[in-house]
């Protein structure tokens, strides 16, 4: 690796940085010509939808509806490296284990179904036969409430059915998906506070809006295509108004790589017109002191004879715990604010005075406010922010969590959840005619318990790289030896694959770009969107390697070989012709997904209806709800904090997808070439002691056992005092699990206790 260097990034989000990088990336995977015709597909109607994230798809497609990570991302799953038997031949389980995720990865497509060797310590080809008929032997005879089906986020709809049915008729409601350590706040916190479990705006509302803000989402890195939004939003003078601790590029300023004007005149459109640097896990704190200065405004308006600030004919109609809510706001002192968010009492009412005069606000969000101890409260006081001057429900107003996998929303709509209550089992149970298991699953963190804890026996995953994601990596990596059976259903080689339970089975799957072809023909598949719109998708390249089969038929061959033959299910006719998938969700999902077949490629999408937008709440008191939060402070239960103590934010680089590292270089940040890297503030440096560049160990102050990570080279950075910040996965072993939010179990990755460490032995990579 080159030597790492660190320099400040002056560039805007899009501009040339982006397009140098993303033909860096189509080279280095070795497809610069086919890559670029191929990205002429994407996300557009009877194309395929983008495999990063899950922002909205318009229906009038630009001719290039792609940003620089979602070309990333294409170019990540079509290049032209294999990783097949001839490289598990070389190379040891326990080699592999050495090397970074970038560098597994990297290897390129896997291509043949492998099953792990203890004897050679190494991965050996097996027959799709073999191995479906092993694994299912293995599930029937375990216990199904000691076996796991974990989801990431982004098989289709289809294959997310079919793998939340497989589980339920199985035995368990064991779905933990990846929204458990990412969105669960939402699901919990939205759902609770105004009946339903998703965002409620669409991309109409953008263009009605004229006040966008944004809590801790960091747009141009992880949704940029978003970035079109905003500077439309820009353009009509509409303010955007962030609260980030960190500063981030594509939310201060945007070149349109798109734009043959902008690129050759490097013109930069402002995006936030005001830019609040909270403290990590300080947002409770902010939006109360905004909520606070409204009520006030509200009250002076009242004695004047002036207009009313508050809605008070929605708050009447359509809200409950209104009073107690102006009671708690009320009772807060400014001091306790400031304190709390990190911000001046001046800087909160200013962004209270601009939300005062808006007419319809969309409030975005993201991992920023629902990785904390408060995560679900965090994302309750947004909406109670909304509801003050009736902005839910209607047109240009709304709540917009930016959702991160490009299905990870659709798999819940399709059942893939470990609460009963939330799939339709009378309806499954009459439709298949199986009695559906009543009992609660496990989520993610209950997952991990359950794996610690030794009543996890098994885990199959259906995407994604589980070991590497969830918190206490090291702790988890020691217990997971102890599984009787891991299978992951993959693409490429991760980290999940190589901490192997006794049996293990690596099934390589067809991406979402590539040709899907079975009996009937080439197939389609669907996904939901950030706005719940769904979007049919069909493959454009040939599959990677004879050896890949699809994520239908996988999940098809596993119940095949588990489950007794019901003959309610032609897992082979499903298969067959996706569109009967489709059927079946549809006669369980009547309202959700009237005709889906036959609108599949809608402009647009099709929506999703939502009872939120029409002012219908579907809550426990039929209103909107008005939350009080418990408490100011992000942490509830630390022991008393050490004065060195630091609140540790982990972040995404610009180059990464999740656990997927597509380089090392974070270019809005200023890091070229690595990732080892903890960003502090000048002053908190200067008082502990340390200087820019060295290089340091971090360790969690918690109760219980010791965490570190050792190595880190100090990045000077404007961030909030008493917060620091580095890249996750790599710190991913300083969360102890039960650091999560209280009420979704989110692990809280935002605002993790920290002290700083002079380093026992320099690491640098
Ligand atoms: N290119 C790319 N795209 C992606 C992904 C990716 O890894 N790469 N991941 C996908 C997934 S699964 C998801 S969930 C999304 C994630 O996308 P984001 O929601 O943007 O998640 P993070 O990168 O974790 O960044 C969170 C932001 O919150 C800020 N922040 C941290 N703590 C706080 C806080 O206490 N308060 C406030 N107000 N802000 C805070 C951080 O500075 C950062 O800007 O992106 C999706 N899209
Ligand atoms: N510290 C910290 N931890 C976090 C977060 C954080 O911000 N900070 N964010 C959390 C969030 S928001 C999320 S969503 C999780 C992500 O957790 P996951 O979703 O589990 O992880 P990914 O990195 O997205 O998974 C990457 C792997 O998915 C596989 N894959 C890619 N495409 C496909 C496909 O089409 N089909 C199949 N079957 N497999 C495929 C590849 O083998 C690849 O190696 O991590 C969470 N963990
Ligand atoms: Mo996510």
């Amino acid at each position: 690796m080159a030597h790492p260097k660190i320099e400040p990034y002056d560039g805007p989000a899009g501009g040339w940085g982006s397009a140098q990088s993303l033909t860096e990336i189509l080279l280095r995977e070795e497809i610069p010509v086919s890559g670029a015709a191929l990205l002429m597909k994407q996300n557009k109607p009877d194309g395929f939808m983008c495999v990063s994230c899950a922002w909205a798809k318009p229906a009038k497609a630009l001719t290039f509806e792609y940003c620089e990570n979602g070309a990333k991302a294409t170019a990540w799953e079509q290049t032209a490296k294999r990783c097949g038997p001839d490289f598990f031949a070389e190379h040891t389980v326990t080699e592999l284990l050495g090397w970074t995720d970038y560098a597994l990865e990297e290897q390129g497509r896997l291509t043949h179904p492998l099953r792990y060797d203890a004897t050679s310590d190494r991965y050996v080809p097996v027959s799709w036969e073999e191995a479906t008929a092993a694994i299912g032997r293995e599930l029937r005879a375990l216990e199904p409430k000691s076996v796991v089906f974990y989801a990431s986020g982004r098989a289709s709809l289809e294959t997310s059915y079919m793998y939340g049915l497989f589980a339920r008729m199985y035995g368990n409601n064991n779905l933990p998906d990846s929204s458990n350590m990412c969105h669960e706040p939402t699901s919990v916190g939205l759902k609770a506070s105004i009946g339903v479990p998703v965002g409620t705006v669409v991309l109409d509302d953008f263009e009605a809006s004229d006040l966008l803000m944004f809590f801790g989402q960091n747009v141009g890195s992880n949704s940029p295509r978003m970035l079109h939004q905003l500077q439309d939003a820009r353009r009509r003078r509409v303010p955007i108004i962030t609260f980030n601790p960190l500063r981030e590029r594509g939310l201060e300023r945007f070149t349109n790589p798109q734009s043959v004007v902008e690129m050759a005149t490097r013109h930069a459109t402002e995006i936030s017109t005001q830019y609040h640097q909270v403290k990590a896990g300080g947002d409770i704190a902010a939006i109360t002191g905004m909520c606070k200065a409204l009520i006030a405004a509200d009250r002076e308006a009242q004695q004047v004879g002036r207009p009313r600030i508050l809605d008070v004919s929605f708050i009447e109609e359509h809200t409950h715990g209104f009073e107690a809510f102006v009671a708690y706001c009320e009772a807060q002192d400014w001091a306790a604010l400031e304190a709390a968010s990190g911000l001046t009492r001046s800087a909160i009412e200013a962004a209270a005075t601009v939300y005062a005069r808006a007419r319809a606000v969309i409030g975005i969000y993201g991992m920023g406010l629902t990785q904390h101890r408060k995560g679900t409260e965090a994302v309750q006081m947004l909406v109670n922010l909304m509801l003050l001057r009736g902005n839910v429900g209607r047109k240009g107003a709304g709540l917009c969590p930016v959702r991160g996998h490009s299905n990870v929303q659709g798999q819940r709509t399709v059942g893939i959840t470990e609460k009963p209550e939330l799939a339709p089992l009378d309806v499954l149970k009459e439709q298949y005619g199986f009695e559906p298991p009543r009992e609660k699953g496990l989520n993610t963190v209950e997952a991990c318990e359950g794996i610690l804890s030794g009543d996890v026996k098994a885990f199959v995953g259906l995407g994604g790289n589980f070991v590497r994601a969830i918190p206490d990596t090291v702790r988890m990596e020691e217990a997971w030896r102890s599984l009787r059976l891991t299978v992951q259903v993959s693409t490429k080689l991760n980290r999940s694959h190589l901490i192997n339970g006794g049996q293990a089975y690596i099934l390589p799957c067809l991406g979402r770009i590539e040709i899907d072809n079975q009996a009937s023909g080439p197939q389609a598949v669907s996904m939901e969107s950030s706005t719940s719109c769904f979007h049919g998708s069909r493959g454009k390249t040939n599959p990677v390697s004879d050896g890949v089969r699809s994520e239908p038929w996988i999940v098809a061959e596993l119940a095949k070989a588990t489950l007794h033959p019901n003959p309610a299910i032609s897992w082979d006719a499903w298969v067959a012709d996706y569109g009967t998938i489709r059927d079946a969700i549809e006669a369980t999902y009547p309202a959700v997904f009237k005709d889906l077949n036959g609108r599949l490629f809608e402009p647009g999408g099709v929506h999703k209806p939502l009872a939120a937008r029409e002012r219908r709440w579907e809550t426990e008191s039929g209103k909107a709800n008005f939350v009080v939060p418990e408490g100011l402070d992000a942490d509830p239960d630390m022991p008393a904090r050490s004065a060195e103590s630091l609140d540790l934010i982990t972040l995404r680089s610009n180059d990464q997808f999740n656990t997927t590292v597509y380089g090392y270089d974070d270019r809005f940040r200023g890091v070229k070439g690595t990732r080892s890297i903890l960003f502090m503030n000048v002053e908190d440096m200067a008082r502990l002691g340390f200087s820019d560049g060295e290089t340091v160990d971090v360790v969690t102050e918690a109760k219980d056992e010791l965490r570190s990570v050792k190595g880190l080279r100090i990045v000077v950075y404007d961030i909030p005092l008493g917060n620091c910040a580095g890249y996750y996965p790599e710190l991913n072993p300083l969360i102890p699990l039960w650091h999560h939010d209280e009420q979704s179990k989110t692990p809280a990755a935002k605002a993790i206790p920290v002290r700083i460490l002079r380093s026992a032995a320099p690491i640098h990579g």
